[in-house]
């Protein structure tokens, strides 16, 4: 199987990060500090390398423009899962902008040369280009900003496959959370391969952010660790499968468990894709998205905001966003009538 890198990003990225990889640990007989318990059973090699004295090393990095967060984890009892070169960070956040988390030139001195060395030294280590995997909100302004700025980056440098989780932000999160989510979506339509669309809206009404990262971390291990895990390398010429934005279905507590709200008279599910426990859905009736498109157009219309949003930007980047939000949801509007829909109610 491809070796895979995880690059958590943000707070939210590194929060779902850090629970996957305890979850990973735990699943393949790993100590936290990556130490095998029953040498006969080996974690998976495409997310672990193997070291001297049965010790296993996540394929991580762990990136956020705010030191706190990763300092946090390296002060868990997982700090000594990754080793002290994982963990990359700037000297402050990126206070919920787009902008400042994709092109502060002070943010991107401190993390981009040792970013890009990591991916590097871990790309070097496999027997292939590796495929990635990011995770981060849409919300924050690193989650949205330095996730978009590592699309780039991998886009230009490795072209393969890049798989996010992507938290989409619930309605009381930061007022200008539309505009990071519709600016970070647009750099996912544009690299991502297939992304996860966990909904902070939808679920928060049901479980506390504690519980969401434990559902979301199985969903991920799930994913990761069977057999039929696959992401296809981002193809322009492919309409459909340029266009993976996935929900997702897991058995949680005795529950079926849904990662977004779908549309409430039942979703056009364009692909589905079946893990066991986990299923994904090709599916573009995710409500949040359109929720968010829909406030985002009601602020940039009036400006309100942009000014101290977008110190970094281009206002073009906002008009380009809303564009290919509004062709991405009209895109999935037109599957109706596609010979791959089945129609399959989800709730
Ligand atoms: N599911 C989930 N959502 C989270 C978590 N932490 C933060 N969020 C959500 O993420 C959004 C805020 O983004 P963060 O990840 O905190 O921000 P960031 O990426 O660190 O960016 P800045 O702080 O602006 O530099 C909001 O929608 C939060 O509710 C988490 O652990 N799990
Ligand atoms: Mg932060």
């Amino acid at each position: 199987m491809h070796e895979t890198v995880t690059i958590s990003i943000g707070e939210c990225g590194n929060n779902i990060g850090a629970q996957f990889w305890r979850d990973c640990c735990t699943q393949s007989d790993l100590s936290v500090s990556g130490h095998s318990l029953h040498p006969q059973v080996s974690p998976p090699s495409h997310l672990f390398e193997e070291q001297v004295s049965s010790r296993f090393v996540p394929r991580a990095i762990l990136l956020d423009s705010d030191p706190g967060t990763l300092a946090n984890i390296r002060n868990s009892d997982l700090g000594f899962l990754f080793p002290p070169s994982a963990y990359i960070s700037g000297s402050y956040g990126a206070g919920n902008s787009f902008g400042n988390g994709c092109y502060d030139p002070d943010l991107l001195e401190l993390i981009q040369e040792p970013l890009q060395n990591q991916i590097r030294i871990h790309a070097e280590k496999c027997d292939q280009t590796p495929n990635f995997n990011l995770f981060h909100s849409l919300g924050g302004g690193t989650g949205s900003g330095t996730t978009a700025f590592v699309l780039m980056r991998l886009k230009e440098e490795y072209n393969t496959s890049v798989f996010n989780c992507s938290v989409l932000p619930e309605p009381d999160a930061c007022v200008v959370s539309p505009y990071n989510c519709i600016l970070g979506l647009n750099y996912l339509i544009e690299s991502s391969s297939a992304v996860l669309c966990i909904d902070n809206g939808y679920l928060t009404a049901k479980l506390g952010i504690g519980e969401i990262n434990q559902y979301t971390s199985r969903q991920l291990v799930g994913m990761f660790e069977s057999e039929k895990w696959w992401i296809p390398k981002y193809d322009q010429d492919a309409a459909y499968y340029q266009r993976h934005f996935y929900h997702s279905e897991t058995m949680w507590k005795g529950e079926i468990v849904t990662s977004c709200l779908v549309s409430d008279t039942g979703a056009k599910v364009i692909q589905e894709i079946d893990f066991g426990n986990t299923k994904l859905y090709n599916s573009g009736v995710i409500q949040s998205i359109k929720q968010q498109l829909d406030r985002f157009d009601l602020m940039f219309k009036r400006k309100s905001f942009v000014y101290g949003h977008s110190k970094c930007m281009d206002e073009f980047e906002y008009v380009e966003a809303s564009e290919r939000a509004h062709e991405l949801l009209e895109i999935y509007e037109k599957c109706e009538d596609s010979t791959l829909t089945t129609n399959k109610q989800i709730e």
